[in-house]
């Protein structure tokens, strides 16, 4: 994987120079950055995909062209470009990435980028929710009417699972917990999104499996990975039931084994979130 920047969900105002995460050289691109090197350096180190880091100050739609290009055409590897802003969705579109992580929240996607989004056909797109910031046009109301267009005009959503631990949101701290994130993202789906119960378990499971090439999982098939989930009730009844777990299982083992319930600090979601 190509790390160039850290993720940063919550900014204060729009223009936080993304060059001031804690992500260091060699994992960062400069304006001068020879990008086809960059990748090569990378792939040639193991890496699965490149994931580019696209945002305000972030690398340029030249760059971004240059980096997916090198990794389809001599690795023939995929790209994966994180995009929150309307500026990173466009350059996303135009590199002609793979798969768009996150929807925009400053802005209403155009119709006329979620039907290029169609029609070029590479853009699974993971949403998330945790953009708020005062003085700001970064507003769940445009996350979530983008999520809505984009799954209306039939663009693949599949799940997001970003997980930040802590977070401040307008002034209060909320926690965002590893896995809950995914429980919640699926309860947005049918919720606020539109999809049917068995859409939203389909874009947790086997729709990201098959986006990210991953075969061996994604389905309970002989063969594949034991990741699995057994609930108390039919989460296809309310998706909220995907939380109530009677057991896991993680590659067959169960998970109860490996993992400690009293670490995990719940919060209800989006109840905590500000409701504009
Ligand atoms: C790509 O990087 C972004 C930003 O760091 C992160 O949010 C996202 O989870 C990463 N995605 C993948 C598939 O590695
Ligand atoms: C792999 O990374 C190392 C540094 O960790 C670097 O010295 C080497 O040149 C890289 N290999 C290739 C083939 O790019
Ligand atoms: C995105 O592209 C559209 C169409 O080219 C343009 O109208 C819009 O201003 C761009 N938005 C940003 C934030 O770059
Ligand atoms: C919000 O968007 C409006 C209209 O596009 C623009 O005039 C304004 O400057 C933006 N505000 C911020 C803080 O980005
Ligand atoms: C689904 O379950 C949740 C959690 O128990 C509950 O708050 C919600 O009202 C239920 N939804 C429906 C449609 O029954
Ligand atoms: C942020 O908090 C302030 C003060 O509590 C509130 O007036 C404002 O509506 C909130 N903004 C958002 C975007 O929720
Ligand atoms: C610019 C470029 O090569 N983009 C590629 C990214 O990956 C998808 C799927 O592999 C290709 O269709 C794009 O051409």
């Amino acid at each position: 994987m190509i790390l160039l920047l850290a993720d940063c969900i919550i900014v204060p105002g729009e223009a936080t120079p993304y060059s001031s995460a804690s992500i260091l050289d060699p994992n960062l691109i400069y304006p001068d950055t020879d990008v086809v090197r960059f990748v090569q350096y990378q792939f040639n180190n193991g890496s699965d995909y490149t994931n580019i880091t696209a945002e305000v100050n972030g690398p340029s739609t030249e760059q971004q062209i240059q980096m997916v290009k090198t990794a389809h055409q001599q690795y023939g590897k995929q790209n994966m470009t994180h995009a929150l802003s309307m500026l990173a969705y466009n350059q996303s579109v135009e590199s002609v990435t793979d798969g768009i992580q996150h929807v925009p929240d400053n802005g209403i996607v155009l119709v006329e980028l979620i039907q290029r989004i169609l029609k070029q056909g590479h853009s699974p797109t993971l949403k998330k929710y945790f953009a708020v910031s005062p003085s700001s046009n970064r507003t769940l109301d445009h996350a979530e009417t983008n999520a809505q267009h984009l799954y209306q005009a039939g663009v693949p959503l599949i799940a997001g699972t970003d997980s930040v631990g802590s977070l401040n949101m307008n002034g209060s701290m909320v926690e965002v917990p590893f896995a809950l994130t995914l429980h919640y993202e699926l309860q947005n789906f049918v919720n606020i999104v539109g999809m049917s119960s068995v859409e939203a378990l389909d874009a947790a499971t086997r729709d990201p499996a098959k986006w990210h090439r991953v075969p061996d999982r994604g389905s309970v098939e002989v063969q594949k990975r034991a990741d699995l989930f057994m609930l108390n009730f039919d989460p296809l009844v309310n998706i909220s039931n995907t939380l109530d777990i009677h057991k896991a299982w993680s590659a067959g083992r169960e998970a109860s084994q490996l993992y400690d319930p009293a670490q995990v600090k719940a919060v209800p979601y989006p109840a905590t979130l500000p409701d504009n």
